[in-house]
């Protein structure tokens, strides 16, 4: 039997050079079996990412809008490439099946989940993408958003998206907290800072600001843009100055919530889903294709 010589990967998503048998990209951990994946396809990946703080639900909305993909949701039908595509989708879909909402993502992006999927657009004629759709921690976007370049992964993934998904919590920012318009405007203080090589040109890269947890603040469906203005000025008016294609939207993922104490010695109060009711979770997915 012949020999074979296993030959250097490159990183889809930072370029490094990788052994063959790598698991994990060395320099910034992606997951290796994205190239592997991406050469048996003959299309490019493009690369959508979900930004927001942490705690404001990317891991839930990613995980529904993955499901509902592979579903055949609306004019998309989605399979999965590598059956690490389906893992995230599952730990969302089987917590919330037990009335629980899935754990917090870990900052260490060795962990972080990733999605590879080929999806269809049916309409208007039938046009097929390559994405890839990481999981990111809040917390560690936190870090390289106050200190550019300490997860290289985040710069990386940043620079190469084709997309993005901003979600912010309406629920904080109908309270009157002003915690969410002022990470969402460093988040996109940063991407502004990361597009735009030229001084004044904008970002053309579809933005999708999407206003999250709408059950606890139903106006929010009425009229996003009006709610942004009103209620997340600081970000409106970024979007205005800086970002060419932007659209706002409104979701939310359960029906209704029950309280419940956690049961450990401090007691404290939990949300408990009592059942999951998907709103908005694809428009904004369909919005961004649309715009590839
Ligand atoms: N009421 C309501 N609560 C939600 C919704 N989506 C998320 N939540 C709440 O927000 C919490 C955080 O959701 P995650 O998806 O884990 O948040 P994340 O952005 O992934 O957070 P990190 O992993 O820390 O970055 C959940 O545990 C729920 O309590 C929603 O649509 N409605
Ligand atoms: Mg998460
Ligand atoms: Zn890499």
């Amino acid at each position: 039997m012949a020999t074979t010589y296993a030959q250097a990967t490159t990183c889809l998503i930072c370029n490094t050079e990788n052994s063959a048998e790598a698991m994990l990209c060395s320099s910034c951990s992606a997951p290796m079996s994205l190239v592997h994946d991406s050469i048996a396809q003959d299309r490019e990946p493009q690369i959508i990412t979900i930004v927001g703080e942490s705690n404001v639900g990317k891991t839930v909305y990613l995980g529904f809008l993955l499901d509902m993909l592979s579903q055949r949701a609306g004019e998309f039908k989605a399979i999965p490439k590598g059956a690490y595509s389906v893992d995230l989708q599952q730990t969302v879909v089987s917590y919330m099946a037990h009335r629980m909402f899935p754990p917090k993502t870990p900052m260490e992006p060795n962990e972080w989940y990733w999605a590879y999927y080929q999806i269809c657009r049916a309409l208007p004629n039938p046009k097929w993408f390559d994405l890839v759709m990481p999981d990111m921690a809040g917390e560690s976007l936190a870090a390289e958003i106050a200190t550019p370049k300490t997860f290289k992964v985040i710069n990386s993934l940043m620079d190469q998206s084709e997309g993005l998904i901003l979600l912010i919590d309406a629920a904080q920012a109908a309270n009157g907290s002003t915690q969410p318009d002022f990470f969402a405007l460093k988040m996109m203080s940063y991407i502004d800072s990361m597009f735009t090589g030229k001084r004044g040109e904008r970002v053309t890269t579809p933005t999708a600001v999407v206003l999250c947890k709408g059950d606890y603040c139903p106006e929010v469906f009425d009229d996003p843009p009006r709610f942004v203005e009103a209620n997340l000025n600081r970000v409106w008016n970024m979007c205005e100055s800086r970002f060419e294609n932007v659209a706002f939207f409104a979701s939310s993922v359960v029906g209704s919530l029950g309280y419940a104490t956690s049961g450990h010695a401090d007691d404290y109060v939990v949300p408990v889903p009592l059942h999951t009711a998907l709103r908005g979770v694809l428009e904004p997915f369909e919005w961004i294709t649309s715009q590839l």
